[in-house]
């Protein structure tokens, strides 16, 4: 077991639903710590640069579009092993496939506007709190 931090958007489609309230509740009934939190308007260049391991796909252009769409919450959660227990709470992309309980399962609307993004590695993860907070912002 180790204490771990991973990085947690809330996306357009479930703020637009007022899914908010709901999924943070799903988050902290899991154990795992907000320890930061934003609301934010991403920018094309913003969206483009968080998501670039996909340039290229062709679910990339679509993927920016919808992530500029409208505002998004970014957040830091720490728990124990964070990046797989938040995982596996998100359920997989497609929501066709994930298992009951999940959040996709619950909220998600298609495999592109699945409610939640959370970070796949410890690479990944330290690579996107670095993309959206600042050490000062992070209330451990
Ligand atoms: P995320 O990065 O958002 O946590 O999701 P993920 O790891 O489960 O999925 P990933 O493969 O990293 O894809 C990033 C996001 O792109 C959208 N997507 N659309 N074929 C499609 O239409 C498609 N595939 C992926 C989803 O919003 C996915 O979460
Ligand atoms: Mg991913």
């Amino acid at each position: 077991m180790s204490i771990e931090r991973t990085f947690s958007i809330v996306k357009p489609d479930a703020i637009k639903r007022q899914l908010f309230g709901q999924i943070e509740a799903t988050i902290e009934s899991k154990g795992l710590k907000i320890i930061a939190g934003k609301f934010l308007q991403l920018s094309q260049e913003q969206a483009e640069g968080f998501y670039a391991e996909h340039e290229g796909r062709e679910f990339y252009a679509p993927l920016v579009e919808y992530m500029t769409s409208g505002p998004v919450f970014v957040q830091i959660l720490e728990g124990e092993n964070a990046i797989t227990a938040y995982r596996e709470l998100m359920g997989t992309t497609n929501p066709e496939t994930a298992a009951e309980g999940t959040i996709r399962k619950l909220f998600a609307v298609s495999m592109r506007e699945n409610s939640v993004h959370g970070s796949d590695s410890q690479e990944s993860a330290t690579r996107e709190i670095e993309y959206f907070f600042q050490p000062s912002e992070i209330c451990a």
